[in-house]
């Protein structure tokens, strides 16, 4: 019955080696060292085979039952399996399942509610937040006024709210944004709700990293706290394919749809719709609860172990599956040389600016770090404790190259004891 998908990567190979190779050289890197790209992971089986399927081939704008074109027979059924297992998992009264990624996601929430200069309160970039909360290099940071809140380092990296609710008030924000790209703590959501009310604000959770650990029930939920709108990104610590998700309460249902389309996008990609409806039927399942609870543990030990060595993280810790290194303190290296220096021994990383960084983002002072693909593999807590001395050594004495290429040996040899899912 699938002789056909055998015969499609024969095809590819022999008809165009070059790209062919390219994919081949990226499953024997993704295989042989440590991904700790807290943003990354490692998609199922039954990920690959929806993704690369037929569903590509069609067309199906608008949503499930009303269309613009004929033959969607196969097309509604993928989608809503895909919402029903969202609004199931979520626990929330409506899901999108069009946004393309997690940038169009967000800007789909924004297009939906505001008018151009219209306010929003969300995070400073170097503190945690995501280009589309309004970096000034974004389109939407032209056109909104995003008013930007900072975390406090005199209270480990907390957010400071009765500072919030000031700014709230004097700047009477359309929407109240948290949710964060390099955040290494739970969000307080019941602050962030009471702000939103004291100034009529729609409250937007944005749990793009966080949304596997929200599923898997090991992170607090916005819609428990009474959250509008929450977006997530699918290919994170969801494990599925590089999609976004808008899900919200009924109320919003109509805005939202309308945003993604038409307003924002055209066809929705259909076979990535069915790898989501795909990996959330997987994250229903009682081991994808297990999944979620090994992430945090081992985030945890591998927090320990850097701290312990004379690493300072941002925060001091982390309560989700991502660490923030400030790697000039730690080890007098800026961000760049730090992750060059573990591309050297086969762990992967990603530099990273740190709150307030005097430095800029392509030479940051920092790295980002975390668990969900490692955790993929199997790894456990005894691999979190290797993982974290085979990289303080390497920072510490990165001049050896002899030692450098040991600790590749050493840390290639435990990657080959653990298998990636599908490859
Ligand atoms: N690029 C993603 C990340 O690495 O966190 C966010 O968009």
């Amino acid at each position: 019955m699938l002789d056909h998908v055998l015969k499609n990567w024969e095809a590819l190979e022999k008809n165009d080696p070059d790209v062919f190779q390219a994919i081949i050289g990226e499953e024997n890197r993704e295989k042989k060292g440590i991904e700790l790209i807290p943003s990354e992971n490692y998609t199922y089986p039954e990920v690959f085979a929806a993704n690369g399927s037929v569903l590509t081939n069609k067309y199906a704008e608008g949503y499930p039952g009303k269309r613009y074109y004929g033959g969607q027979e196969f097309t509604d059924k993928v989608e809503s399996i895909a919402i029903s297992r969202a609004k199931e998992l979520f626990r929330c009264e409506h899901a999108n399942v069009q946004p393309l990624s997690g940038s169009p996601m967000n800007q789909a929430v924004y297009l939906a509610f505001l008018n151009p200069g219209d306010t929003v309160l969300g995070m400073d970039l170097s503190h945690g937040g995501h280009l589309t909360h309004g970096a000034p290099v974004s389109h939407m940071g032209r056109i909104f006024n995003f008013v930007r809140y900072k975390t406090r380092p005199e209270e480990n990296g907390r957010i400071d709210f009765d500072e919030l609710m000031r700014i709230a008030k004097e700047t009477k924000p359309k929407i109240v944004l948290c949710g964060y790209t390099s955040y290494p703590r739970d969000y307080d959501y019941a602050d962030f709700k009471k702000i939103a009310d004291e100034v009529g604000a729609i409250t937007m959770a944005d749990v793009a990293h966080i949304g596997g650990l929200i599923a898997g029930g090991v992170m607090r939920n916005p819609f428990d706290y009474g959250f509008d709108i929450v977006t997530a990104t699918t290919h994170k610590s969801l494990r599925g394919p590089r999609a976004g998700m808008i899900l919200c309460k009924e109320k919003y249902a109509q805005a939202i749809d309308k945003s993604v389309f038409p307003g924002l996008q055209g066809g929705p990609h259909m076979h990535t719709i069915a790898a989501i409806a795909v990996t959330l039927g997987k994250a229903l399942q009682p081991e994808f609860k297990q999944y979620a609870k090994q992430i945090l543990a081992n985030a945890k030990t591998l927090a320990q172990i850097l701290m312990d060595n004379g690493a300072k993280l941002i925060t001091n810790g982390t309560d989700n599956h991502m660490m923030v290194m400030n790697t000039v303190e730690s080890f007098g290296l800026g961000g760049k040389e730090a992750e060059q220096i573990l591309d050297k021994i086969s762990i992967t990383t990603n530099k990273q600016v740190i709150p307030d960084d005097p430095n800029p983002p392509l030479r940051p002072s920092g790295i980002r770090l975390g668990t969900p693909a490692a955790t993929t593999r199997g790894m456990k807590e005894a691999e979190m404790k290797m993982i974290g001395n085979w990289m303080v050594k390497a920072l510490k004495n990165h001049q050896d190259e002899n030692l450098l290429a040991q600790l590749k040996v050493e840390v290639e040899e435990m990657c080959n004891k653990f298998a990636v899912p599908g490859l």
